[in-house]
This record gives C-alpha cells, sequence and structure tokens, in this order.
C-alpha cells in the first residue's frame, strides 16, 4: 500500500502543485473566510481542469458548509475541499475485477491516435500476470507495422503471448482468432490493442463495432469490455471522447487516463467522475511497466493533499 500510494504521490506531483499547492497558498494569506477566498479556489479548479460542472458542485458545498458550521479558519476550508473532491471521486468498484467463471474476459483498448493504447496493453498484460490471470495479447491495430512490434515487446517484457497478424489484414478477423485462442486456452484475460481512430471518422468507428460485433460469435457479450483510452495532458477535451465512443460502439465499459505524470490537468479525473457515468478503471502514472494503476480514489486524493 506504501508503494502504491507513493508512486500516486510521485505522478499526479504536478497536478498536486497546480492544484492544492496553488489553493493551499491562498488559504494561507487569506485573513478570514470569505466570498474572495472561495472565488480564489474556484479559478484555481476551473485553470486546473476540474471542470465547470464539478467546480460550481464543489464551491457551492463548500459556500454552505461555511455558513451552517460557521467556518471562520481558512485552513478549515482546506479539510472541506478535501471531502468534497473524495465525495466527487468515490467509487466501489475494483476495476481489475474479473468474472472468471465465463471464459476469458475480453478489454477492447480504443482511443483517438496516440493516447497510449498500445503501451497500456503492455502494462495491463504485466499487471494481469502478477495478479495470476492468464493473460494473452492480441495486435490489432494492423494499420501500423511498428505496432504489433512495438507490442511483441512488451508481451516480451510480460511473459505473455501474443497473436500477431500481416500488416493490413482484418482487425476483426485477427480479434476473432484471438477470441478463439484465448477461449481453447482457458485464457482468464485477452487484451485487444486496436489503432488510434479519430472519433469523427465514421467508418473507423464502424470498424470498432465490428471487432465488437465479430468476437461476440466467440464469447458472451457480457464478457467484451470495451476500455478507452484518454490522454490525461488534454484536459476538458477528453471528456468529449468519452461521450462519441460511448454512442459509437454502443457503450464504454471503463477509461484509462494515462500521462497524468507529465500534466499538471490531473484535476481533469474529477471532471470525468462528475461528468461522465463512465467509471476510470486504471490512470498512468509514468512509462514504466508498473506505471499504470488500478485508479484508487483514495489513494488519489491522499496523494494531491497529503
Ligand atoms: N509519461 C507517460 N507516457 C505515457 C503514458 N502512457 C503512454 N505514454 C507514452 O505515450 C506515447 C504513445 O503511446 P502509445 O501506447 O504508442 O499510444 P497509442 O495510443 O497506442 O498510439 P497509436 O497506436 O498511434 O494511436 C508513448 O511514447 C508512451 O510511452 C503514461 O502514463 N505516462
Ligand atoms: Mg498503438
Amino acid at each position: 500500500m506504501r508503494n502504491f500510494l507513493s508512486s500516486f504521490k510521485k505522478g499526479l506531483a504536478k497536478t498536486k502543485d497546480n492544484l492544492v499547492g496553488k489553493v493551499r497558498k491562498v488559504v494561507g494569506v487569506a485573513a478570514k473566510v470569505d466570498d474572495d477566498l472561495l472565488d480564489n479556489i474556484e479559478e484555481i479548479l476551473i485553470q486546473g481542469d476540474v471542470g465547470v460542472a464539478a467546480t460550481m458542485k464543489i464551491i457551492e458545498n463548500l459556500k454552505e458548509k461555511v455558513l451552517l458550521e460557521n467556518i471562520k479558519d481558512p485552513n478549515e476550508v482546506l479539510t472541506s475541499l478535501k471531502s468534497e473532491i473524495a465525495a466527487i471521486v468515490h467509487s466501489d468498484r475494483d476495476p481489475s475485477a474479473l468474472d472468471d467463471a465465463n471464459g476469458p474476459t475480453i478489454w477492447l483498448i480504443m482511443g483517438v491516435n496516440g493516447t497510449g493504447k498500445t503501451t497500456s496493453v503492455g502494462k495491463l498484460a504485466h499487471f494481469f500476470r502478477q495478479q495470476g490471470k492468464k493473460t494473452m495479447i492480441a495486435a490489432c491495430d494492423t494499420f501500423r507495422a511498428a505496432a504489433v512490434d512495438q507490442l511483441a515487446i512488451w508481451a516480451d517484457r510480460s511473459g505473455v503471448e501474443l497473436v500477431r497478424a500481416k500488416e493490413g489484414s482484418d482487425p476483426a478477423a485477427v480479434a476473432f482468432d484471438a477470441a478463439n485462442a484465448a477461449k481453447s486456452r482457458g485464457i482468464d484475460i485477452l487484451l485487444v490493442d486496436t489503432a488510434g481512430r479519430l472519433h469523427t471518422k465514421v467508418h473507423l468507428m464502424e470498424e470498432l463495432k465490428k471487432i465488437k460485433r465479430v468476437i461476440s460469435k466467440v464469447v458472451p457479450e457480457e464478457s467484451i469490455k470495451p476500455k478507452l483510452v484518454l490522454d490525461g495532458t488534454t484536459g476538458q477535451n477528453a471528456l468529449s471522447q468519452v461521450k462519441v465512443f460511448t454512442d459509437s460502439v454502443g457503450g464504454v465499459d471503463g477509461l484509462l487516463v494515462t500521462k497524468l505524470d507529465g500534466t499538471a490537468k490531473g484535476g481533469v479525473v474529477i471532471a470525468i467522475a462528475e461528468e461522465m457515468s463512465v467509471p476510470i478503471d486504471f490512470i498512468g502514472l509514468g512509462e514504466q511497466i508498473d506505471d499504470l494503476k488500478p485508479f484508487d480514489p483514495v489513494a488519489y486524493v491522499e496523494a494531491l493533499f497529503e
């Protein structure tokens, strides 16, 4: 747990400085709790990519609390801010739970170009391997030859089997073969890497639907989990991608928010938790193989505030 929390702290250091660090400063110099102080906090949250909806909710609740509990000490506002954020990101979901009874679970990893799909597949393979799960990777980005080689390296490093296809072959056919192989070999989780696609390109979104349709001939529909990879450095832009992918593939099961280590925009996690009905399953906190972590709301809040 200590290691787990310290990787959250390390990966979220920039966001902490940008968000809680700044709030701490305005609280530190505030003589009293007044509208000015709350306005300053509001501005910091908005600029920290917490999003309008979550920011409004937090500020309104803070105002109410200040009145009801007659809060006079600016430092107490910081404590209340922490509990407001904790309430928004709270979740009881176990992001890495698999239903082992039903044959392989298939995670369909999708997202726009360069968000971190392929590296996340590699890191997830390592994660599930560590959990003692029988893990397999399908390289369904048949668009870029380099994508398969990139995955082969990750598969080697994590010691899991890779189903690969020739460049230019139909990604749905590769997914179908991989799903069959996973089923016959008693695999617990099959991770399917897909090509990056702009969510505005209809034919590419259709291709994802086709992959899903084809593998549903092999495993029950409920074993197929479409996961959307969002680049955490893009802040609010990430939110619109959730909506389009959800509409296009008929539901997104969970989100992977990557590259949070490289950005001060990690407040986007709070925006997503408030505005999206899709939960955050994993967050990317670095480039090493074990830097993709199951999203732990408590560790997230502790990392920002401790
Ligand atoms: N620092 C950091 N870098 C990351 C993280 N996740 C991914 N990256 C980097 O982001 C870059 C793109 O990652 P890929 O996994 O190739 O992205 P992709 O979505 O597969 O890209 P396409 O297949 O081209 O759409 C690589 O340089 C990764 O190392 C993360 O959590 N932290
Ligand atoms: Mg890729």
